[in-house]
């Protein structure tokens, strides 16, 4: 017997939120963020919230938060509205049957369609991905305030907090050797108290990473992540063979088929998942289920979402057995304005992750009302 539960409506809403300060990296530097989000309407009352959050526009991704919302409501919210949300697999296996690429979009949609089937079921979003192994996850705090002293200030402070004791320092706009005077001062201050990663963001050559990484490993930083462009995957095999300082590969993946490539090349010692760089929760599974496989690190990476894909990716990475390296699902602590009735919890250097169904969180949707861009 077919179920009479429809989908009423697919919303995108843009939503414009400053960040607690400016946010260095190679690429871009962040004043405000824009949450895309998605909101799926269901005939039997429930709502389900996703988001296909990216950074500084198209400065990151081939997406920007406006190609995500036009493309979402002119062809993929028609070919679900009227459909039975109750099986959210066969819906995304049709939107990707008709739909090329748009991973950002299509891991809003699916996020949506999986938080508002979990509702349906009473279950945590975990539980649809295999089941959660933990109710928290260790998170790493970005420092790319861009000053040196700010920095460290910056770190020290969530030190204290106990909010963090994992640092991923921005870099890729110095000189190599000025990164890495900058990276070892911050080294330096923190000692033995925090981990200290970097992130050029595809900012180096290969003869640039390479110098750079053997002075970053002497100065005690713990790996590298995506020091050369993404498509160069020969080169990030060279940087990963070398054997300097573990390599991890993050725009290099932009779903399965890459993560295929990197792991047969051996090309990274640890994979950054990413829900919307994979095309989504199911994408990025996948990515990491490869990853395992080859024996690559796994860590849980952030495109800097809001509250919904940042719980939308814990609820996924609580299911990964082995995350050696962590994760760094922050983002909501970069706003300056909180969209959610009762703020994400993190305490002691880890982000809880709620046993309630679907993503666990609720929206303050009168607060989405007043920050939306269209309103
Ligand atoms: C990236 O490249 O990893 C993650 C943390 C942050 O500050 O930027 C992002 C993107
Ligand atoms: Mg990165």
């Amino acid at each position: 017997m077919s179920s009479q539960v429809k989908i009423l409506a697919v919303e995108t809403l843009l939503v414009d939120v400053p960040t607690i300060r400016p946010h260095r990296l190679s690429v871009a530097t962040m004043n405000h963020q824009t949450l895309v989000l998605v909101r799926v309407e269901t005939s039997d009352g429930l709502i389900g919230w996703g988001e296909g959050t990216t950074i500084g526009g198209l400065a990151y991704g081939e997406e920007s938060p406006e190609s995500i919302k036009v493309n979402i409501d002119t062809y993929i919210a028609p070919m679900l509205v009227g459909q039975d949300p109750s099986f959210p697999a066969m819906l995304m296996a049709s939107v990707n049957g008709h739909i090329q690429g748009n991973r950002f979009a299509k891991c809003a949609i699916e996020t949506a369609l999986y938080d508002n089937q979990a509702k349906r079921l009473g279950l945590p979003l975990s539980e649809l991905f295999g089941g959660r192994v933990r109710d928290s996850l260790p998170v790493a705090w970005t420092l790319a305030s861009g000053d040196t002293a700010k920095d460290i200030a910056e770190a020290e402070r969530v030190l204290e907090l106990r909010r963090h004791n994992i640092f991923k320092l921005k870099i890729g706009l110095r000189s190599v050797k000025g990164d890495v005077a900058h990276v070892a001062a911050i080294k330096r201050a923190l000692g033995d108290m925090a981990s200290v990663r970097v992130d050029a963001n595809q900012a180096w050559s290969v003869t640039e990473a390479l110098e750079g990484m053997a002075m970053l490993a002497d100065a005690g930083v713990d790996m590298v992540e995506q020091p050369i462009t993404a498509d160069d995957k020969a080169g990030l095999q060279r940087l990963t063979q070398a054997n300097i300082i573990p390599i991890m590969a993050d725009e290099a993946l932009h779903g399965p088929r890459d993560a295929f490539v990197v792991a047969s090349a051996q090309a990274a010692d640890i994979f950054a998942i990413k829900i919307n760089q994979s095309g989504g929760l199911r994408g990025a599974a996948e990515v990491a289920a490869i990853g395992k496989a080859a024996n690559i690190a796994l860590y849980g990476g952030t495109m800097l979402e809001g509250a919904v894909g940042t719980m939308a990716s814990a609820q996924l990475f609580s299911t990964f057995h082995d995350l050696a390296w962590g994760t760094e699902l922050f983002g909501p602590l970069l706003l300056t304005e909180e969209i959610l009735r009762e703020p994400l919890q993190y305490r002691d250097f880890a982000l809880e992750i709620p046993r309630r169904p679907g993503l666990g969180i609720d929206l303050d949707e009168e607060k989405l009302a007043r920050l939306r861009r269209d309103r």
